[in-house]
Protein backbone atom coordinates (compact mmCIF):
# COMPACT_ATOMS: atom_id res chain seq x y z
CA UNK A 1 0.00 0.00 0.00
CA UNK A 2 1.52 3.76 -1.18
CA UNK A 3 2.82 6.09 1.06
CA UNK A 4 1.55 9.59 -0.23
CA UNK A 5 3.68 11.54 2.81
CA UNK A 6 6.61 9.51 1.10
CA UNK A 7 5.52 11.80 -2.42
CA UNK A 8 5.52 14.91 -0.28
CA UNK A 9 8.61 13.75 1.07
CA UNK A 10 10.17 12.90 -2.13
CA UNK A 11 8.97 16.67 -3.32
CA UNK A 12 11.86 18.01 -1.50
CA UNK A 13 9.82 20.80 -0.20
CA UNK A 14 9.58 21.39 3.90
CA UNK A 15 6.60 20.26 5.33
CA UNK A 16 4.69 21.89 8.03
CA UNK A 17 3.51 19.70 10.69
CA UNK A 18 0.89 20.99 13.13
CA UNK A 19 -0.02 19.06 16.38
CA UNK A 20 -3.08 17.89 17.42
CA UNK A 21 -4.47 16.58 21.10
CA UNK A 22 -7.97 15.52 19.46
CA UNK A 23 -9.66 15.17 16.09
CA UNK A 24 -11.13 18.70 16.27
CA UNK A 25 -7.44 20.16 16.85
CA UNK A 26 -6.09 18.03 13.96
CA UNK A 27 -9.07 19.25 12.02
CA UNK A 28 -8.19 23.05 12.66
CA UNK A 29 -4.71 22.26 11.67
CA UNK A 30 -5.84 20.69 8.72
CA UNK A 31 -8.56 23.79 8.14
CA UNK A 32 -5.59 26.37 8.55
CA UNK A 33 -3.51 24.42 5.56
CA UNK A 34 -1.03 22.84 7.59
CA UNK A 35 0.57 19.57 5.79
CA UNK A 36 0.32 17.34 8.50
CA UNK A 37 -0.60 16.43 11.84
CA UNK A 38 1.52 15.47 14.61
CA UNK A 39 -0.20 13.15 16.91
CA UNK A 40 1.64 14.94 20.08
CA UNK A 41 2.24 12.38 23.22
CA UNK A 42 2.74 15.64 25.13
CA UNK A 43 -0.48 17.80 23.97
CA UNK A 44 -2.42 13.94 24.95
CA UNK A 45 -0.91 13.93 28.27
CA UNK A 46 -1.23 17.91 28.84
CA UNK A 47 -4.84 16.94 27.91
CA UNK A 48 -5.45 14.62 30.53
CA UNK A 49 -3.73 16.94 33.28
CA UNK A 50 -0.64 14.50 33.22
CA UNK A 51 3.56 14.87 32.92
CA UNK A 52 4.39 13.68 29.56
CA UNK A 53 6.12 10.41 31.55
CA UNK A 54 5.09 7.39 29.87
CA UNK A 55 1.90 7.60 32.34
CA UNK A 56 -1.06 7.44 29.37
CA UNK A 57 -0.91 4.10 27.36
CA UNK A 58 -0.38 3.19 24.38
CA UNK A 59 -4.26 2.52 23.85
CA UNK A 60 -5.00 6.29 24.83
CA UNK A 61 -2.49 7.82 22.08
CA UNK A 62 -2.83 5.05 19.48
CA UNK A 63 -7.09 5.80 19.68
CA UNK A 64 -6.35 9.17 19.52
CA UNK A 65 -4.61 8.82 16.54
CA UNK A 66 -6.59 6.56 14.96
CA UNK A 67 -9.81 9.26 15.51
CA UNK A 68 -7.63 11.75 14.22
CA UNK A 69 -6.70 9.89 10.99
CA UNK A 70 -10.20 9.69 10.66
CA UNK A 71 -10.84 12.94 10.39
CA UNK A 72 -8.38 14.71 8.22
CA UNK A 73 -7.52 13.77 4.80
CA UNK A 74 -3.23 15.20 5.37
CA UNK A 75 -0.71 12.75 7.06
CA UNK A 76 -1.40 11.78 10.20
CA UNK A 77 2.92 11.59 12.22
CA UNK A 78 2.66 9.67 15.90
CA UNK A 79 4.24 10.34 18.37
CA UNK A 80 5.36 7.26 19.66
CA UNK A 81 7.77 8.06 22.27
CA UNK A 82 10.19 5.24 22.94
CA UNK A 83 8.37 2.72 21.48
CA UNK A 84 6.45 1.33 24.71
CA UNK A 85 9.39 -0.94 25.44
CA UNK A 86 12.32 -3.15 23.74
CA UNK A 87 12.08 -4.21 19.87
CA UNK A 88 9.46 -7.03 20.58
CA UNK A 89 7.14 -4.07 21.65
CA UNK A 90 7.75 -1.57 19.06
CA UNK A 91 6.81 -4.19 16.53
CA UNK A 92 3.82 -4.61 17.62
CA UNK A 93 3.10 -1.08 18.47
CA UNK A 94 4.13 0.24 15.05
CA UNK A 95 2.29 -2.10 13.20
CA UNK A 96 -1.14 -1.03 15.52
CA UNK A 97 -0.15 2.22 14.41
CA UNK A 98 0.11 1.23 10.85
CA UNK A 99 -3.63 0.23 11.25
CA UNK A 100 -4.90 2.77 12.52
CA UNK A 101 -3.70 5.06 9.92
CA UNK A 102 -0.82 7.33 10.73
CA UNK A 103 1.45 7.71 7.90
CA UNK A 104 4.54 8.64 10.00
CA UNK A 105 5.77 7.20 13.19
CA UNK A 106 8.40 9.10 15.39
CA UNK A 107 10.38 7.13 18.05
CA UNK A 108 12.93 8.27 20.54
CA UNK A 109 16.12 7.06 22.01
CA UNK A 110 15.46 7.55 25.32
CA UNK A 111 14.74 4.70 27.81
CA UNK A 112 11.07 3.49 29.09
CA UNK A 113 9.86 5.24 31.01
CA UNK A 114 10.71 8.42 29.34
CA UNK A 115 10.64 11.72 31.04
CA UNK A 116 9.62 14.93 28.85
CA UNK A 117 12.30 16.46 26.78
CA UNK A 118 11.77 20.20 27.54
CA UNK A 119 11.34 19.92 31.05
CA UNK A 120 14.93 21.45 33.25
CA UNK A 121 16.42 18.96 35.40
CA UNK A 122 14.71 16.02 33.33
CA UNK A 123 15.56 12.61 33.44
CA UNK A 124 16.95 12.14 30.32
CA UNK A 125 18.93 9.01 29.74
CA UNK A 126 19.26 6.80 26.17
CA UNK A 127 19.27 3.83 25.27
CA UNK A 128 22.29 1.44 23.43
CA UNK A 129 23.07 2.47 20.13
CA UNK A 130 22.76 -1.20 19.21
CA UNK A 131 19.55 -1.69 20.99
CA UNK A 132 17.80 1.65 19.54
CA UNK A 133 18.79 0.52 16.01
CA UNK A 134 17.65 -3.01 16.46
CA UNK A 135 13.97 -1.18 17.66
CA UNK A 136 14.33 1.21 13.97
CA UNK A 137 14.95 -2.47 12.52
CA UNK A 138 11.71 -3.65 13.95
CA UNK A 139 9.66 -0.50 13.44
CA UNK A 140 10.93 -0.77 9.81
CA UNK A 141 9.40 -4.45 9.10
CA UNK A 142 6.52 -3.66 11.25
CA UNK A 143 5.57 -0.84 9.20
CA UNK A 144 6.84 -2.45 5.29
CA UNK A 145 3.17 -3.35 4.23
CA UNK A 146 1.63 0.45 4.66
CA UNK A 147 5.15 1.75 3.95
CA UNK A 148 5.09 3.77 6.57
CA UNK A 149 7.70 6.04 7.45
CA UNK A 150 9.62 5.49 10.27
CA UNK A 151 11.18 8.87 11.34
CA UNK A 152 14.23 7.90 14.28
CA UNK A 153 14.50 10.48 17.07
CA UNK A 154 17.56 11.36 19.07
CA UNK A 155 17.35 12.86 22.18
CA UNK A 156 21.45 12.98 22.58
CA UNK A 157 21.15 17.01 22.96
CA UNK A 158 18.64 16.91 24.95
CA UNK A 159 20.84 14.63 27.15
CA UNK A 160 23.60 17.63 27.02
CA UNK A 161 25.66 14.50 25.53
CA UNK A 162 27.02 16.90 22.64
CA UNK A 163 27.01 17.56 18.91
CA UNK A 164 29.42 14.23 18.23
CA UNK A 165 27.34 11.78 20.28
CA UNK A 166 24.10 13.32 18.48
CA UNK A 167 25.73 12.94 15.10
CA UNK A 168 26.92 9.67 15.73
CA UNK A 169 23.64 8.67 16.66
CA UNK A 170 21.76 10.10 13.99
CA UNK A 171 24.34 7.99 11.66
CA UNK A 172 23.60 4.80 13.29
CA UNK A 173 20.13 5.20 13.20
CA UNK A 174 19.81 5.84 9.26
CA UNK A 175 22.11 3.17 8.80
CA UNK A 176 19.85 0.97 10.53
CA UNK A 177 16.90 1.86 8.19
CA UNK A 178 14.97 5.34 9.47
CA UNK A 179 13.84 7.07 6.55
CA UNK A 180 14.32 10.41 8.60
CA UNK A 181 16.06 11.74 11.71
CA UNK A 182 14.56 14.05 14.41
CA UNK A 183 17.35 15.77 16.39
CA UNK A 184 15.14 17.36 19.14
CA UNK A 185 17.36 20.53 20.80
CA UNK A 186 16.04 22.27 24.06
CA UNK A 187 18.89 25.13 23.28
CA UNK A 188 16.97 28.92 23.44
CA UNK A 189 19.28 29.38 20.18
CA UNK A 190 18.84 27.74 17.22
CA UNK A 191 22.66 27.24 17.43
CA UNK A 192 22.71 23.86 17.67
CA UNK A 193 20.73 22.76 15.06
CA UNK A 194 22.55 24.95 12.52
CA UNK A 195 25.51 23.13 13.56
CA UNK A 196 23.91 19.82 13.49
CA UNK A 197 22.51 20.77 9.83
CA UNK A 198 26.26 22.16 8.64
CA UNK A 199 27.84 18.61 9.98
CA UNK A 200 25.05 16.20 8.68
CA UNK A 201 25.95 14.48 5.92
CA UNK A 202 22.65 14.53 4.51
CA UNK A 203 22.14 10.63 4.56
CA UNK A 204 18.78 10.97 5.13
CA UNK A 205 16.61 14.09 5.62
CA UNK A 206 16.17 15.65 8.86
CA UNK A 207 13.33 16.85 11.21
CA UNK A 208 13.03 19.04 13.78
CA UNK A 209 10.65 20.72 16.45
CA UNK A 210 11.49 24.37 17.14
CA UNK A 211 9.78 24.66 20.67
CA UNK A 212 12.81 26.20 22.44
CA UNK A 213 13.90 27.94 19.72
CA UNK A 214 10.58 29.50 18.05
CA UNK A 215 12.98 32.84 15.99
CA UNK A 216 13.64 29.90 13.57
CA UNK A 217 11.71 30.93 10.61
CA UNK A 218 10.02 27.99 8.13
CA UNK A 219 12.45 30.41 5.50
CA UNK A 220 15.35 29.99 8.06
CA UNK A 221 14.76 26.27 8.13
CA UNK A 222 14.70 25.85 4.25
CA UNK A 223 18.47 27.65 4.22
CA UNK A 224 19.93 25.21 6.71
CA UNK A 225 18.91 22.53 3.47
CA UNK A 226 18.57 19.64 5.06
CA UNK A 227 15.78 20.04 7.06
CA UNK A 228 12.15 18.47 5.26
CA UNK A 229 9.61 18.36 8.28
CA UNK A 230 8.76 20.88 11.20
CA UNK A 231 6.93 19.97 13.78
CA UNK A 232 5.23 22.80 15.58
CA UNK A 233 4.92 20.42 18.67
CA UNK A 234 2.55 21.87 21.30
CA UNK A 235 0.91 24.98 19.96
CA UNK A 236 -2.20 23.51 19.65
CA UNK A 237 -2.67 23.07 23.29
CA UNK A 238 -0.58 26.28 24.41
CA UNK A 239 -3.66 27.71 21.94
CA UNK A 240 -6.62 26.01 23.77
CA UNK A 241 -5.02 27.12 27.72
CA UNK A 242 -4.46 30.68 26.44
CA UNK A 243 -8.39 30.96 24.91
CA UNK A 244 -9.77 29.40 27.54
CA UNK A 245 -8.36 31.08 30.21
CA UNK A 246 -8.69 34.79 28.63
CA UNK A 247 -12.83 33.91 28.02
CA UNK A 248 -12.82 32.13 31.37
CA UNK A 249 -11.90 34.95 33.12
CA UNK A 250 -13.91 37.32 31.17
CA UNK A 251 -16.95 35.29 31.66
CA UNK A 252 -15.63 35.55 35.78
CA UNK A 253 -15.59 39.12 35.51
CA UNK A 254 -18.57 39.74 33.53
CA UNK A 255 -20.94 37.86 35.94
CA UNK A 256 -22.27 36.30 32.95
CA UNK A 257 -21.51 34.94 29.12
CA UNK A 258 -23.19 38.37 27.21
CA UNK A 259 -19.92 40.11 26.38
CA UNK A 260 -17.82 36.63 25.16
CA UNK A 261 -20.78 35.75 23.00
CA UNK A 262 -19.28 37.52 20.35
CA UNK A 263 -15.60 36.76 21.04
CA UNK A 264 -15.92 33.13 20.67
CA UNK A 265 -17.32 30.73 17.96
CA UNK A 266 -20.75 30.64 17.49
CA UNK A 267 -22.26 27.05 18.11
CA UNK A 268 -23.64 26.91 14.19
CA UNK A 269 -19.59 27.00 13.39
CA UNK A 270 -18.69 23.97 15.84
CA UNK A 271 -22.04 22.14 14.09
CA UNK A 272 -19.91 22.56 10.55
CA UNK A 273 -16.64 21.27 12.54
CA UNK A 274 -18.72 17.94 13.14
CA UNK A 275 -19.90 17.98 9.92
CA UNK A 276 -23.64 18.52 10.79
CA UNK A 277 -24.33 19.46 7.44
CA UNK A 278 -23.42 16.46 6.02
CA UNK A 279 -25.31 14.28 8.36
CA UNK A 280 -28.53 16.51 7.82
CA UNK A 281 -27.89 15.58 3.53
CA UNK A 282 -27.65 11.85 4.86
CA UNK A 283 -30.74 12.00 6.73
CA UNK A 284 -32.69 13.67 3.73
CA UNK A 285 -31.41 10.76 1.33
CA UNK A 286 -31.79 7.95 3.41
CA UNK A 287 -34.42 8.34 6.50
CA UNK A 288 -37.80 7.28 5.23
C1 LIG B 1 5.55 15.88 21.74
O1 LIG B 1 4.90 16.82 21.25
O2 LIG B 1 5.02 14.98 22.40
C2 LIG B 1 6.99 15.78 21.53
C3 LIG B 1 7.79 17.00 21.33
O3 LIG B 1 7.51 14.69 21.59
S1 LIG B 1 8.46 17.45 22.86
O4 LIG B 1 7.35 17.70 23.78
O5 LIG B 1 9.24 18.67 22.66
O6 LIG B 1 9.29 16.38 23.35
MG1 LIG C 1 6.38 13.32 22.62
Amino acid sequence: MANPMKDRLASGTLLRLMSAHNPLSARLAEEAGFDGVWASGFELSAAYGVPDASLLSLTQHLEMTRAIAEQVTVPVVADIDTGYGNAINVGHVVAAYARAGAAAVVMEDKIFPKDTSLLAGGRQELVRIAEFQGKIEAARDAGAARDLVVVARTEALIADLGLDEALRRGAAYAEAGADLILVHSKRKTPDEIAAFCERWPGTVPLVIVPTAYPELTEERIRALGKIRIVIYANHAIRAAVTAMREIFAQIRRDGGIHRVDRQIVSVEEIFELQRVPAMKAAEKRYLR
